[in-house]
């Protein structure tokens, strides 16, 4: 007898085709639960404290109580001055928590020499700090990372993969700037995968509910952690200056740290796409459904709600970019990674002007169509589209230090 093939549940294909955007209207940025914000009085009161909450129960989830305090700790764990040919001090510190099931967070730090109270960046990489720099003194990631084995030594991948990162953390660049870089790998704090809530950070709380935390959560909330440390212990480093970014699934992080956390002083979203700076409601590349169904970890379990069903989204991407208010957000695509949704990420900024404008008569420069390839946009608010690929590239970079030498130099 003849096997029939049946097409698999979770059989996707996506919609690359703009005629078949479906219609959509998004809900209005100043107007949530009833409360309208007509000044930035009312935003910061009321507005933006509903939108958050309606993020929280309906996509990143909320970081549980603790049941007992969690008491970080801070030790530094090497120094070299000879980093970026003698440019800057590169430090590595672990930072842990008291609870017994703490993991381990090794954030690799470079510093310009010579300089007091920098401005920095801050981001998670996902194949460990020694991706950053070929150089044998970085310790090795041996945990988890994205694309090594998922439990078990990574010791022979991550000898593999030294300095792979170059391109992605240009830190002559970002040190030759005056900026300082601080890097982690996401796996530290929570390893990628749908573990139900056993490792990583989630492992010191309690196990969540519906409306309890995903991955993408747990990194942000890793983020925040990093940035207490660092106004604690590296001095050399100016903590209200400091910038988050990520790539990715890792930019989607960056946007909800930075939503979540106002201390960030701006939030950059590199390709982050779907769950990132991408308006759900096109459905255009990838979609709720699909990334539900292929990282069920990252979110939480409301959003599996929305499944084919983001017209009734309270929220959408363009109040999550609103949510960083009035601090400097900057949001880039590439025109290869259509799976990302350039012209989704460019109308989630663009729909988050109105509350940009409670603070800021034209935060987006004024811009209201995408520009073309290679051209940045915008004033507090900042956008591009870079010719390429998904990755995040020194042409990225560039960008970036020029929009942080807008907002964070002195
Ligand atoms: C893809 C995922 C995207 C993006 C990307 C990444 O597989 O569908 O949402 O996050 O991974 O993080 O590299």
């Amino acid at each position: 007898m003849m096997a029939m093939v049946l097409p698999s549940a979770t059989a996707f294909t996506p919609n690359y085709d703009e005629s078949k955007v479906p219609d959509y209207t998004l809900p209005d940025s100043l107007v949530v639960a009833g409360k309208e914000a007509t000044d930035s009085a009312a935003w910061e009161k009321e507005v933006r404290p509903a939108t958050l909450a309606l993020f929280q129960r309906d996509m990143f989830g909320r970081v549980p109580v603790p049941t007992q305090p969690l008491n970080p700790s801070v030790s530094l764990e090497s120094e070299v001055a000879d980093a970026c040919g003698g440019k800057a001090v590169r430090r590595e510190y672990l930072l842990r928590f008291s609870h017994r099931n703490s993991p381990s967070i090794r954030l690799l730090v470079y510093l310009p020499k010579g300089q007091d109270k920098v401005p920095a960046f801050m981001g998670l990489n996902f194949r460990g700090n020694q991706i950053v720099e070929d150089d044998p003194r970085i310790a090795l990631e041996t945990g988890f990372v994205l694309g090594g084995k998922k439990t078990g030594d990574n010791t022979a991948f991550a000898e593999k993969n030294r300095g792979t990162g170059k391109e992605r953390w240009p830190v002559d660049t970002i040190v030759g700037r005056g900026y300082a870089l601080v890097t982690a790998c996401c796996g530290n704090i929570d390893p990628d995968y749908d573990d139900g809530f056993e490792n990583g950070v989630h492992a010191m709380f309690p196990k969540p509910k519906a409306e309890g935390w995903g991955t993408i959560s747990a990194w942000a909330w890793g983020l925040s952690q990093m940035l207490t440390a660092v106004g604690e212990e590296i001095a050399e480093i100016d903590a209200a200056r400091v910038a988050v970014i990520g790539h990715s699934r890792l930019g989607k992080t960056a946007l909800w740290a930075g939503a979540t956390d106002p201390r960030f002083a701006i939030a950059i979203s590199n390709n982050s796409g779907c769950g990132g700076a991408a308006l759900s409601r096109r459905a255009f590349g990838e979609t709720v459904a699909r990334i539900n169904n292929s990282f069920p970890h990252w979110f939480n379990a409301n959003f599996k709600n929305y499944n084919g069903n983001e017209a009734a989204l309270p929220v959408d991407q363009h109040q999550l970019v609103a949510l960083i208010a009035p601090r400097p957000v900057y949001v880039a695509s590439a025109t290869g990674d259509q799976w990302a949704d350039p012209r989704g990420e460019f109308l989630s900024l663009l729909n988050a002007v109105p509350v940009y404008q409670l603070y800021d008569d034209q935060p987006f420069g004024g811009v209201t169509t995408m520009p073309a390839p290679g051209k940045s946009v915008g004033h507090r608010m900042g956008y591009h589209l870079r010719e390429g690929k998904h990755n995040i590239t020194p042409e990225d970079w560039a960008h970036y230090l020029d929009f942080a030498d807008r907002w964070l130099k002195k």
